[in-house]
């Protein structure tokens, strides 16, 4: 029986997300400069695809290859390893970062304070992943986090005077993490008042929704590498407010039984 290369096991193909994701950029550029992937494909597909291919794989303990990001489930989920990335292609460790429309702070002072304020770690957020991974819808799962975590809370909705059914309107992408950060983000201004509205879109719609004033903001920025991009398009139409979780990371992922270790062995 051959034993064929990982790279002829996966016939050339690393298992991507959304077109507009930051991490699809990064890699088609991990593609350009690893000359060992110079006949390698980026399948695009979406964040819930990939998940089931990645499902799939790990069932049969077959070899895949994913574009992959912490916090995220499948970590929880699955052995799963990152690949050592020599040329720096996905950077170091990304914060995710929250943003605002020009002008709400004067318009919905509330609202803007428990946004500036928003700050959990990566254990939070992977705790409502996992719930809504497990099949728990995102409303309730961020329901039941806001709950146990009331001290947290607390400290996000300091200052921030009720409201009387205000609308704000968050915007986001169709990433498991941004789903868990996007929907506590919600229930917490529901929780003073607002009438909440999520808007789902791709990643430069979601930029732009917030820097043209169409969504008040979001909580999903990643950087300084991920949405660079984004950030030089929008950037001066929005108001940064920090960091809302610190020690994110993307980069290539496999399960831990692929003998590899770096993307330089594929
Ligand atoms: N992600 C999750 C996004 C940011 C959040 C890593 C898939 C991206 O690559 O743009």
């Amino acid at each position: 029986k051959s034993k064929d290369s990982i790279a002829e096991q996966v016939n050339y193909k690393i298992i991507g997300i959304e077109p507009g994701a930051g991490i699809m950029k990064a890699t088609a550029k991990a593609l350009e400069d690893y000359d060992n992937l110079a006949d390698w494909k980026l399948v695009e597909s979406s964040s819930a695809a990939m998940a089931s291919e990645l499902q799939k794989a790990y069932e049969k303990k077959e070899p895949i290859i994913i574009t992959g990001w912490t916090p995220h489930w499948k970590f929880a989920k699955f052995d799963l390893k990152y690949l050592e990335d020599p040329k720096g292609i996905y950077g170091e460790e990304e914060t995710i970062e929250t943003f605002v429309r020009q002008g709400l702070k004067d318009d919905e002072p509330s609202a803007y304070t428990v946004l500036d304020q928003f700050y959990w770690t990566p254990d939070d957020m992977a705790a409502v992943m996992v719930e809504i991974q497990e099949g728990a819808d995102p409303a309730e799962a961020a329901s039941k986090w806001i709950e146990e975590n009331s001290d947290k809370v607390a400290e996000w909705t300091k200052g921030a005077d009720e409201v009387d059914g205000e609308k704000i309107k968050l915007t986001y992408v169709a990433w498991d993490s941004e789903i868990a950060s996007t929907n506590v983000v919600g229930k917490v201004l529901e929780s003073i008042g607002y009438k909440v509205e999520l808007i789902q879109l791709e990643a430069g719609p979601m930029f732009a929704a917030v820097a043209q004033g169409d969504a008040d903001g979001m909580v999903a920025g990643w950087l300084p590498l991920t949405h660079a991009d984004y950030l030089d398009e929008y950037g001066d139409k929005l108001e940064g407010l920090g960091a809302n979780l610190e020690g994110a990371k993307t980069g290539l992922v496999v399960p831990a039984y692929v003998e590899a270790d770096s993307i330089e062995d594929l």
